[in-house]
């Protein structure tokens, strides 16, 4: 059953929060959402999804992929790091949770194939075609950890 709206008059208010260097640096990203998510706030970002998914466009499950991932927001990141493509479908573990290991992200936190809560790109080619689709080679930023630049560089 689809809840209905209270209807607060400013409920629609729009904000943009940045995590700003030294709180991503300090592994705080996951921390500071859950703050907004905790307090009550929605959080709002836009929809490339029927694009990111157009190599599934002929599966029969394809309609209701679309439906599931245009149901709200999605909160899209660009990780980097040594074998970062391989090591986080690692993580993310088994398209169907019921074959998910334990410890994995699916394996921990889903039951469903069609809602397996997180994606990660396959391949290295296919990763760069889903960061160019919702990044701007602009938004990506090249940035040294502040555990090794010295404070005086700051
Ligand atoms: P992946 O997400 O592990 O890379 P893909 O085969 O690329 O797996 O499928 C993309 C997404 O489509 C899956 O994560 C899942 O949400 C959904 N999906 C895949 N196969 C099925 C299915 O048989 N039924 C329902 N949804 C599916």
């Amino acid at each position: 059953r689809r809840s209905k709206s209270i209807g607060l008059p400013d409920a629609r208010e729009q904000t943009l929060v940045a995590v700003k260097p030294d709180g991503v640096q300090r592994r705080l990203v996951g921390q500071i959402i859950q703050r907004f998510e905790q307090r009550g706030f929605k959080l709002v970002s836009e929809e490339l999804l029927s694009e990111h998914y157009c190599q599934l466009r002929t599966k029969p499950f394809y309609p209701g992929l679309l439906r599931y991932m245009t149901s709200g927001p999605v909160v899209v990141m660009v990780w980097e790091g040594h074998n970062v493509v391989q090591m986080s479908r690692t993580m993310v573990g088994h398209t169907n949770p019921t074959e998910a290991q334990s410890g994995t992200i699916r394996g921990d936190f889903s039951i469903h194939i069609s809602r397996n809560v997180v994606h990660a790109s396959d391949s290295l080619e296919g990763a760069q075609r889903e960061i160019q689709l919702w990044f701007q080679a602009k938004d990506l930023l090249d940035w040294d950890c502040c555990d090794r630049a010295s404070t005086s560089e700051i």
